[in-house]
């Protein structure tokens, strides 16, 4: 197994909790210094044409992208444990959860966003970092509302850890890049808080990851 990654990569951060949820250690972790730009090199290109991270290239390939689609590749492959529940019900909620994420905040702040808001719009750092603030907050506000269900419990849907877990520990990581004050969403801090105490997801925080900055 491959794992194209980046230590800042909140999408790549998902994949991690994945594998290592699933016991899973990459044979090599390819390293796409986002930074630099190397998601648009060619020999990345070659990989995903959506120059973006994460990629996972499992035995001969071809490789695999789209954080949600690896996460929900690697639980067919390795059932255990399970990252959804039995029910079509609650399976609907956990991806729903996962996809105000995945597919409705996250895409707004990544940097090829940044990137065409400063080069195209001429817009400062200031004005991007609270364009990245505005969409984590409307993300949060939808999921402290959906966490107020019954249907939660110790963790985002019941008592055992599901995708939708993984998708709430990247928005905090990403609401922490953006200095977003968590204190207006109590059951998604309550619940990151304690998925911050498992080691699978402790261990794949991005600050953990080669080339993090010791502290930020
Ligand atoms: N929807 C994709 C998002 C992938 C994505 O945008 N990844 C970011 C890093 S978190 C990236 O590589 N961005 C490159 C860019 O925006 O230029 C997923 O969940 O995998």
């Amino acid at each position: 197994m491959k794992l194209f990654s980046f230590w800042r990569s909140l999408a790549t951060y998902r994949v991690r909790i994945a594998l290592n949820l699933k016991g899973l250690v990459p044979d090599e972790v390819i390293q796409v210094n986002l930074v630099k730009g190397e998601q648009r090199a060619a020999e990345f290109r070659a990989v995903n044409p959506m120059m973006a991270i994460p990629a996972l290239v499992d035995g001969d390939g071809p490789a695999l992208f789209e954080s949600l689609a690896i996460i929900e590749y690697l639980d067919e492959t390795h059932p255990t444990p399970p990252l959804l529940p039995s029910d079509p019900r609650g399976r609907a909620r956990v991806r729903a959860l996962a996809q105000i994420v995945a597919c409705d905040s996250h895409p707004l702040i990544v940097p090829r966003v940044r990137e065409y808001l400063e080069h195209e719009f001429k817009l400062g750092e200031g004005t991007r970092n609270k364009w990245c603030a505005h969409w984590h907050i409307a993300a949060l506000n939808a999921l402290e509302t959906h966490l107020q269900d019954k249907a939660t419990g110790r963790y985002a849907h019941g008592d055992t850890i599901t995708l939708a877990d993984i998708c709430l520990a990247s928005q905090a990581a990403g609401a922490q890049y953006y200095a977003v004050d968590s204190a207006p969403f109590p059951n998604f801090r309550r619940i990151v808080e304690a998925l911050s105490q498992i080691d699978a997801f402790a261990r794949a925080h991005p600050l953990k990851q080669p080339g993090a900055p010791a502290s930020a």
